[in-house]
């Protein structure tokens, strides 16, 4: 047809048996794109006894339908074994996410980040700020139960509701622990179920923090605390 990518930025994706967020990291890798860029991500289902599909959550998908990742609706599930190469257009820049469609496998750990820089040159999608590093912070919801036992409840007479997560998780990380119902000064860095995810930055230097939440049940409100002990003017 004359068309050709002009970038092509792949992935491999692979799930493993032993349970997504167990055997892998959670979240998965960040796609990073330039808008304009055509994704190639080919994504394998390792796991014995459930499908796979997965959904590019904010990317229109124009021309692409069948890459959008509903199972059932625009593409058959990727079966145990198999491979499916998604290919779409990043067609403007921004923060997105990609996340399992089947199950509770978004739930269980299946999820990332699609970052689209905008295109070199910039016209009307030109970022109106710059910045020396940055961050991705990508909310999750977690339960100590597995996904498996919480669908099981959930489909039950009577109904077996999930309740509260018992952590949230910033990139993948968070507390396991329910730190208030420890004592004073129990809770703290060196303690591995305790500790949260930090970012390095440098005073002086300006930082981009991209934010998406992937969360199945809390609705968050997110702040930033500032001292001012620590922001004395330069
Ligand atoms: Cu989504």
């Amino acid at each position: 047809m004359g068309w050709r990518p002009r970038l092509l930025c792949c992935l491999f994706l692979s799930l493993t048996l032993a349970g997504l967020a167990r055997a892998a990291t959670t979240p998965g890798p960040t796609i990073r794109a330039t808008q304009g860029d055509t994704v190639v991500v080919r994504v394998k289902n390792s796991l014995l006894t459930e499908y796979v599909a997965i959904h590019w959550h904010g990317i229109r998908q124009i021309g692409t339908p069948w890459a959008d990742g509903t199972e059932g609706v625009t593409q058959c599930p990727i079966l145990p074994g198999d491979t499916f190469t998604y290919t779409f257009v990043v067609d403007r820049p921004g923060t997105y996410m990609y996340h399992a469609h089947y199950g509770m496998q978004r739930s269980a750990g299946l999820n990332g980040l699609i970052v689209v820089a905008a295109a070199p040159g910039g016209g009307p999608d030109a970022e109106p700020f710059r910045y020396d590093g940055e961050h991705h912070v990508l909310l999750n919801d977690w339960w100590h139960k597995s996904t498996y036992e919480q669908a099981t409840g959930l489909a039950s007479v009577p109904f077996g509701w999930v309740g509260e997560p018992q952590s949230l998780l910033i990139s993948g990380r968070g507390r396991f622990v329910n730190c208030s119902t420890m004592a004073v000064g129990a809770c703290n860095a060196t303690l591995r179920e305790c500790t949260t995810l930090v970012f390095a930055v440098v005073p002086g230097k300006t930082y981009r923090f991209r934010i998406a939440s992937m969360t199945s049940l809390s609705a968050l409100n997110f702040e930033i605390e500032c001292s001012r002990e620590l922001h004395r003017p330069h």
